[in-house]
């Protein structure tokens, strides 16, 4: 009989803050598959796996914090949450809130959120408020709204996303047997880079890993206000996820980066979907935009010499590539149109 993957709060509850009265409000995350990648290991001359976080249920690495931030705000009687987004915490919110019996009111940056998470938002019910502003406007009115209005904020200045979210470091080093050498993520809000460092922290302290990972995390160019030591009024960037100017967990991210002796840096814009090309082309991995930043990253370290050999290497691919397919068909070949007849198509596809 084959064992089904519990969910992340029942498989690594003794981590994370929740106790025999917290009401698990689970989808099934975590649990993702660490893909060895041998044509990205050959070209890079390291051992380097990806981290596939858009197997997750709403498709993207998000679902590791809401199945906690959902499950105490529950435990809290919440009966409605709020959070501000670039489209995959909308997405990850309005399922957990339905999954709890809950109401989700998302706020968006308007014309800027990839069709694919428009589409979750609505489906699940979501009130979807377009805002004229970017992420960082609604944040700061996510922010308001919570603390002025029965509505509990789940963005990831709420503790408890951080907590699910270092699982997925939990996870790395139980497949490997060791934390990686160093450890790949783009970063826009900086939560995920924060959650990871803090999940290879504690495994160490609690000796199940024997070393840290060095954090290398890369933001889009548009968009690098903590590369560039400057908030970013107008962040620009194709990686809608990560077009973020001023990331709530900015703090934190600097420490990750200096305390594991890591780097945080950017990648433009022709980088990024250079990588995510060869991720669908070389690795059969279909990836979303901004989940391409951390590849983009290791081949700028690559060009400029900076990049060690011979060392294990993980990257997190945060987010699904179906989110935000039209980058996926930009520039792409038309389809062959043939009549339904064997010998058109044989002949179409060069067989005769
Ligand atoms: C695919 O959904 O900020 O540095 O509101 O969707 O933890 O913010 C998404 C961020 C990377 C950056 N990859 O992670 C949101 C949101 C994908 C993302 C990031 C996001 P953080």
């Amino acid at each position: 009989m084959s064992k089904q993957w519990q969910g992340l709060i029942k498989e690594y509850a003794e981590f994370l803050p929740v106790s025999d009265k917290t009401p698990i409000v689970s989808l099934g995350e975590g649990g993702t598959p660490l893909v060895y990648a041998c044509k990205l290991s050959d070209a890079l001359k390291n051992q380097v796996w990806l981290k596939v976080e858009g197997m997750n249920p709403t498709g993207s690495f998000k679902d590791r914090g809401m199945t906690v931030a959902i499950s105490k705000a529950a435990e809290a009687g919440a009966k409605a949450v709020i959070c501000a987004s670039t489209g995959n915490t909308s997405a990850s919110a309005s399922a957990y809130a339905i999954k709890a019996g809950m109401k989700s009111a998302v706020l968006v940056p308007d014309g800027k959120i990839a069709m694919g998470k428009l589409a979750q938002a609505v489906v699940h019910g979501a009130t979807l408020l377009q805002v004229a502003g970017n992420f960082d406007d609604c944040l700061v009115l996510a922010q308001e709204l919570s603390e002025n209005y029965p509505v509990s904020l789940v963005n990831s200045v709420n503790p408890d996303r951080i907590e699910g979210q270092k699982t997925a470091a939990f996870e790395v080093v139980d497949v490997i047997g060791e934390a990686p050498d160093i450890h790949v993520l783009p970063v826009g809000n900086a939560g995920n880079i924060t959650a990871y460092w803090a999940g290879y922290r504690e495994y160490f302290d609690k000796s199940f890993a024997k070393q840290k990972p060095a954090m290398w995390g890369f933001q889009a160019a548009g968009a690098a206000p903590i590369v560039d030591g400057a908030k970013v009024d107008n962040p620009e960037t194709i990686a809608t996820a990560i077009r973020i100017g001023n990331p709530a967990s900015w703090k934190q991210a600097i420490a990750a980066r200096d305390e594991s002796g890591g780097l945080i840096d950017k990648v433009t814009d022709d980088e990024i979907l250079a990588a995510y090309h060869y991720l669908a082309s070389q690795e059969a991995i279909f990836v979303e935009p901004a989940s391409a930043a951390g590849l983009a990253g290791l081949f700028k370290m690559q060009k400029e010499n900076k990049l060690p050999t011979g060392k294990n290497i993980v990257i997190t691919v945060t987010g699904n590539g179906l989110k935000d397919p039209q980058w996926a068909l930009a520039g792409a070949e038309a389809a062959i149109k043939i009549p339904a007849k064997a010998e058109e198509a044989a002949i179409a596809l060069g067989l005769i």
